[in-house]
């Protein structure tokens, strides 16, 4: 869906950067899916009065989110890891009543999450509308519903289970449109008492390190604390702590309460005025974001070519969402990518959305090494380049992109 008016204050959008004609980001397809590919125009816009980064287009959620859906969060151990820490953070937080808390998580994914609460038998439900990977989060024992999150779900949910002690998420409150229905819903979800704690890639770090690619059809949305505090404040809801996480090349968790449940902590305040230096709630920020992106692409092009026109062999390591914007904004193609290794199985055998380079399984790069591998899923480097020694070993290089491009 397009819109030129900010998706929360209703006032005109500014476009920021333009990226062009754009697939879906985890649009994975077979060659004979060619000729019906669906592109969207993507352009990223701010609005001053919400201090929102977000797209003017994008494409309807079940486009985007369905039961062949591609990405499966437990690919990486490491965030494996990250989410036992969240769900024993929240175990631990005393926002949980001693009897019989209730925890829901939006976009539980395959369920690394919550599986770590269901594995305590304590009740929860995951809202989560891709039915393929709520599939896998069954498997783990947990509980889920398969439907988009929306003020009226809320209400049932509330009709069914009783309010929510905690509402968590990841990486999936920057992906939804109607973000004024879902706090919405979150109001009516809360107790009193409860508290909503999600995490999503940060606008601060995708400005700091023109981690451009973070745009992309799914991410309707980069959050600060500011637009967040702003956005919740509109429903009486209150920011009262933020932490950062370097999960996802940089992201920021957010902890929010009905208005005046609990004191606000020094770490918003903080972050706030961090964030006023950086001028994340001016659109002179992104207006040199946008002239940093540009450099970003010409300089990763000509690094391409140059290594191709030497006879070298490229290839990209992680079929990412993220990658796709790369890959079209640059308008990389097989050319100069030979083949994208990635570990899930349902991207591999496919192509990339939009610029059609074949993703292979791992077993390929192991075996056919390339002398180049671009990094495209940089956000879990050090869990990689543990696994990679070999490849280092003898002779590979990584090309990474951000902070800015490189061979490492
Ligand atoms: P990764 C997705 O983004 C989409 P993506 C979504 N919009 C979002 O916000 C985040 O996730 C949470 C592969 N891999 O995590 C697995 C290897 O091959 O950067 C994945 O396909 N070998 C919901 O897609 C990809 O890379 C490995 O050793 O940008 C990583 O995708 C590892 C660790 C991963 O998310
Ligand atoms: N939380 C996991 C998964 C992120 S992927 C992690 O951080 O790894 C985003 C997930 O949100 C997808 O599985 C998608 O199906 C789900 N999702 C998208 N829109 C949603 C909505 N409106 N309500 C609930 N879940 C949604």
């Amino acid at each position: 869906m397009k819109t030129t008016l900010c998706r929360i204050a209703g006032t005109p959008l500014t476009t920021v950067v333009d990226f062009g004609r754009q697939p879906l980001g985890n649009g994975f397809l077979e060659p004979h899916q060619f000729s019906g590919e669906y592109f969207f125009p993507m352009e990223a816009g701010f609005s001053e009065a919400s201090m929102m980064f977000q797209l003017i287009e994008q494409p309807d959620p079940e486009k985007m989110f369905h039961d062949h859906y591609a990405f499966y969060s437990s690919t990486s151990n490491y965030m494996a890891r990250h989410f036992k820490e969240f769900a024993d953070q929240v175990l631990r937080s005393g926002y949980l009543v001693k009897d019989d808390p209730f925890v829901v998580e939006l976009g539980c994914n395959d369920g690394i999450m919550l599986k770590n609460f269901a594995a305590q038998n304590l009740r929860h439900l995951g809202i989560e509308p891709s039915l393929n990977v709520a599939r896998e989060a069954n498997k783990h024992g947990v509980r889920t519903c398969s439907e988009f999150f929306t003020e009226q779900l809320a209400e049932s949910i509330v009709a069914e289970h009783g309010q929510a002690d905690a509402f968590l998420a990841a990486n999936v409150m920057c992906h939804i449109p109607d973000i004024t229905g879902v706090v919405r819903g979150i109001k009516k979800l809360l107790k009193p008492t409860g508290v909503v704690m999600f995490e999503d890639p940060y606008l601060g770090d995708v400005v700091a390190k023109t981690s451009y690619d973070q745009i992309y059809d799914e991410h309707v949305f980069l959050f600060s604390a500011l637009s967040i505090r702003y956005l919740f404040g509109l429903h009486e809801m209150e920011l009262i702590d933020v932490q950062p996480q370097t999960t996802h090349g940089g992201s920021m968790r957010y902890v929010l309460a009905h208005r005046g449940a609990y004191p606000v902590g020094d770490s918003v305040v903080r972050l706030v005025a961090g964030e006023q230096e950086q001028g994340l709630d001016r659109l002179a920020t992104f207006e040199s974001f946008r002239a940093s992106v540009e450099e970003s692409r010409t300089k990763l092009v000509s690094l391409l070519r140059d290594l191709k026109a030497r006879g070298k062999k490229v290839a990209g390591y992680g079929a990412t969402s993220k990658s796709t914007t790369i890959l079209n904004y640059c308008g990389i193609g097989p050319d100069l990518i030979a083949y994208i290794s990635d570990t899930t199985p349902i991207k591999q055998g496919k192509c990339t959305p939009g610029m059609h380079i074949p993703v292979v399984p791992y077993q390929t790069f192991k075996e056919d090494p390339p002398d180049y591998a671009v990094l495209f899923a940089w956000n879990h480097a050090e869990e990689i380049m543990a696994k990679e020694r070999d490849f280092m070993a003898s002779g590979g290089k990584w090309i990474v992109h951000v902070p800015e491009v490189r061979v490492l």
